[in-house]
């Protein structure tokens, strides 16, 4: 079994949530926080046979736009004092980890 973790913009996450559903693939929702950015992201977490990851990557790949977002970054010292500086970051569309899972218990 894998576990595929999934780390998506908050925009994609409830269409992509409700295509791995209608497949039959059970997910769990987490609202998390980018390091960088600090603002909102969700990562999901699918528990899935070996044969099945290939099926799960499309669906997340047709439901993830990568996607421009411009930031502020640290303030430098200009004429007028403190200005901050704009810098485009480009934001993929999803994150993936694949991991193997040594055991799936429910109780
Ligand atoms: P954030 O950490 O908020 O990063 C958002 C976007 O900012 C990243 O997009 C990347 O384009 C840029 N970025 C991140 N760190 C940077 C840095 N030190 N310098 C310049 N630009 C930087 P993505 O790479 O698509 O990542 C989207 C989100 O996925 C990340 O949000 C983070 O929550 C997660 N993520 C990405 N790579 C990861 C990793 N290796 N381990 C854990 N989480 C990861």
């Amino acid at each position: 079994m894998k576990l595929v973790m999934a780390i998506v913009h908050d925009d994609d996450a409830h269409r992509l949530i409700r295509e791995l559903n209608s497949d039959d693939f059970s997910v769990t929702k987490l609202s998390s926080t980018g390091g960088f950015l600090k603002s909102g992201n969700t990562t999901l977490l699918i528990g899935v046979s070996k044969d099945k990851v290939d099926n799960v990557l499309d669906i997340i790949k047709k439901n993830c736009q990568t996607r421009k977002e411009l930031i502020s970054i640290t303030p430098v010292t200009g004429d007028a004092g403190f200005i901050s500086v704009p810098m485009e970051v480009n934001i993929g569309g999803a994150t993936i980890f694949v991991l193997d899972v040594e055991n799936n218990y429910k109780f």
